[in-house]
């Protein structure tokens, strides 16, 4: 039969696609990969991922062959008719077929399970840092137990020492997983789970949730930093300190948050590409002002609604959403969902339901459904407040 002219054209389009495909996966600008592992743990899960890949490949090689052998050596041939010859119960042929799938579990057993005792709470280091991790419907509380310091959605690590992670959730089942890092791990209520590991190298990695858990599960993200040891000793130093209200009576205009000095490489502006939220604000959502006065917003805080929901050290006792005390040196907002800037700060308190849905953070700016909240040049007097706190 003729090569038709469509089928041809079919094939190359095919092996177009298949040849960008290929190419694409060789690129190792893949931060967000377990394939590109940063710490120990990542580095032996991707190597028994590595083997089990080789061993799939050999046993598909082996079965591949011996089907199309089969198919072609014991194809019909011309000429002889009728039914091949039948054959019931070979006990020989079914006692190889059960064993060799029985090894082949075995060879994949013995370095799983290695790899899992290897990394069993037993074998934590003394000297591992303590973080608390705390799953909420939809954003990430991080306690350093032993620091007393409490922040939220972005999470500040030392280069070279294991960080031990005790998994615990607020309401529904969570998993904190930081692809760069390590594998994932579930995060119950009721119940403490543990990871570690210890980062390689100082940079910017992304933490999501990976478990459904609700309408905002794919919003709920978090952010990694890894700094050498003396730039997390200030920066835990900075985030005792209390809030740093950088405000004064000055207004504060547009230009976002500046991180505390010692994460000064993570500020905006200097986040690695991935790093940098690029969700859309949704369709509708506008505020008439950004250009907010801090000490009003100081005042409109204490006295609204946010202090029985957000802590801001020495300002507000609230339990129920992230701590803001130093929010204004937080890159992003919103569980990683939008950058920490005047215009999504502003929007998000007017209206935060819009901006994340299913947020247990209700619309507190004025609207056709909120006719008593807050003025837009309100909310941006908040916003200067918050983004003031570094
Ligand atoms: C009923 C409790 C509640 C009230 C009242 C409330 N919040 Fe929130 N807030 C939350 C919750 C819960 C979240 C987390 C939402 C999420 O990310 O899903 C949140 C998130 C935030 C965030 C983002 C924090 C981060 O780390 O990304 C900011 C900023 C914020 N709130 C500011 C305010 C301000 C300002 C007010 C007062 C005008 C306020 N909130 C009132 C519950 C509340
Ligand atoms: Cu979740």
């Amino acid at each position: 039969m003729p090569f038709l002219p469509r089928s041809r054209r079919l094939l190359t389009t095919a092996l177009t696609v298949l040849i960008c495909a290929a190419i694409a996966a060789c690129s190792t600008d893949i931060p967000n990969s377990t394939l590109n592992p940063n710490s120990q743990f990542g580095r032996d899960t991707d190597r028994l991922f590595d083997w089990l890949l080789l061993g799939g490949a050999i046993v598909f090689t082996i079965v591949e062959v011996g089907v199309l052998f089969t198919i072609i050596l014991f194809r019909r041939r011309g000429g002889k008719g009728g039914r091949p010859r039948q054959v019931y119960g070979n006990a020989t042929l079914e006692i190889t077929w059960t064993l060799i799938p029985a090894a082949v579990l075995a060879f994949i057993a013995v370095p799983t399970v290695r790899t899992i005792f290897k990394y069993s709470p037993k074998n934590v280091p003394a000297d591992a840092l303590k973080v608390e991790v705390i799953g909420h419907q939809w954003w990430w509380e991080f306690r350093y137990t032993d620091l007393g310091v409490t922040t939220a959605n972005e999470l500040v690590l030392p280069v070279g020492r294991t960080a031990n992670f005790a998994l615990t959730s607020k309401d529904v089942i969570h998993s904190f997983w930081i692809p760069s890092m390590s594998g994932k791990r579930d995060v119950i209520a009721n119940r403490t789970n543990y990871i570690y590991f210890k980062p390689d190298s100082a940079y910017a990695w992304n933490g999501f949730c990976a478990e459904f858990c609700g309408t905002s599960h794919a919003n709920m993200r978090f952010k990694v930093f890894t700094v050498s040891p003396a730039q997390f000793d200030a920066w835990i130093a900075h985030q005792k300190t209390g809030p740093q209200f950088g405000g004064g009576t000055d207004s504060i205009t547009a230009g976002g948050s500046s991180a505390a000095p010692a994460l000064a490489a993570f500020t905006n502006g200097k986040l690695p590409p991935h790093l940098v939220p690029s969700t859309p604000v949704p369709k509708g959502l506008a505020i008439s002002n950004v250009t907010g006065n801090a000490t009003r917003g100081a005042q409109l805080y204490k006295t609204g609604a946010c202090i029985a929901c957000h802590v801001i050290q020495g300002v507000s006792p609230g339990i129920v959403g992230p701590n803001l005390t130093h929010f204004g040196s937080r890159t992003s907002l919103a569980s990683g969902l939008y950058p920490n800037d005047p215009r999504h700060l502003a929007l998000w308190i007017k209206n935060a339901p819009a901006m994340k849905p299913g947020s247990l953070m209700p619309a507190l700016g004025r609207s056709p459904g909120t006719p008593a909240g807050y003025t837009d040049q309100q909310v941006a007097d908040i916003a200067a407040y918050l983004l003031a706190l570094k």
